[in-house]
């Protein structure tokens, strides 16, 4: 049987923002090799976000373990999800999964990008995405698939969707978002967490990784050529997605011919 492959490791690494994994995060407590200046923006930043008690460091710890144990609860669940399907379907709907808890100084620009105070609470009110995960899979009827499948599990509850699958983003990015809360049991209370899941294609996610490149490449403001390409791109990987999933079809309904002869 095979097994998704998990790579938990923090999205910004696409961008050589540290090449590390969170330094705060039990799970995923490796030292960032980005040197000086990365610890520096990221300390800067938790010591931005302080809680209405004053203890900083001590609720960003708290708060962060908490949304890792969100996030490898919903990793099981999509891992389990996809065993039943191989086992029942002789088939995987999902590639792999990416995982990331969201960094302070990310946090911090959002919040303010918004108009909030850089406060632990206001982060875990307004900010939606402090634990994320990219399901990938390889055809665009996965998504809906592993999206109807998240959704009917009890003790998930869906707060929002956003669907850039049947509706992309002018920028021709494309993605299947759902906002959700998993109960996280800790020792003397329940607490609803909220993750986010982006669920995409392969060809998407290329797309996608390439385009967030650029977007921090030129601070949001890249070159129009470049955006006209980026658009260009986003409708060969629709035409490639489409065509693969048609392939794919047609490879299926040939082996049931075959089956029954
Ligand atoms: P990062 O660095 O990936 O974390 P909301 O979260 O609902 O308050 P927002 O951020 O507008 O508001 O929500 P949306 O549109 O669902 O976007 C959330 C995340 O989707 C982004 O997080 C990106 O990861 C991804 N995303 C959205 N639009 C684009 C896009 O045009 N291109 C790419 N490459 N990714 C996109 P962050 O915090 O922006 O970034």
């Amino acid at each position: 049987m095979n097994k998704i492959h998990l790579c938990n490791f923090i999205w910004y690494n696409e961008f050589n923002m540290g090449g590390g994994r969170l330094p705060d995060s039990p799970e995923r407590d490796e030292t960032p090799d980005g040197g000086a200046d990365v610890h520096e923006a990221y300390e800067g930043a938790v010591m931005e976000l302080k809680a209405d008690n004053g203890e900083g460091i001590d609720s960003w710890r708290e708060v962060t373990l908490v949304y890792n144990a969100a996030l490898r609860q919903v990793e099981t669940k999509m891992e389990i999800l996809n065993d039943e399907f191989q086992h029942v379907h002789q088939y995987n709907p999902i590639e792999h999964i990416k995982s990331r808890i969201k960094t302070p100084e990310s946090i911090v620009k959002k919040l303010k990008r918004d108009g909030h105070e850089s406060t632990i609470d206001n982060m875990i009110k307004y900010i939606n995405d402090i634990a994320g995960i990219r399901v990938i899979c390889s055809f665009t009827s996965d998504i809906y698939r592993i999206a109807d499948m998240i959704a009917e599990q009890r003790d998930i509850k869906v707060l929002a969707v956003k669907d850039y699958i049947t509706f992309p983003k002018s920028s021709g990015y494309k993605s299947y978002h759902m906002i959700v809360t998993v109960p996280v049991y800790l020792s003397d209370r329940t607490v609803d967490t909220k993750v986010e899941i982006q669920i995409r294609t392969v060809a998407m996610d290329f797309w996608a990784s390439l385009e967030h490149k650029i977007h921090y490449k030129f601070e949001g403001d890249a070159p129009e050529h470049i955006r006209n390409e980026l658009v260009e791109c986003a409708k060969m990987v629709s035409d490639l997605d489409e065509r693969m999933l048609q392939l794919n079809n047609q490879i299926i309904s040939l082996s049931h011919v075959k089956e029954e002869n």
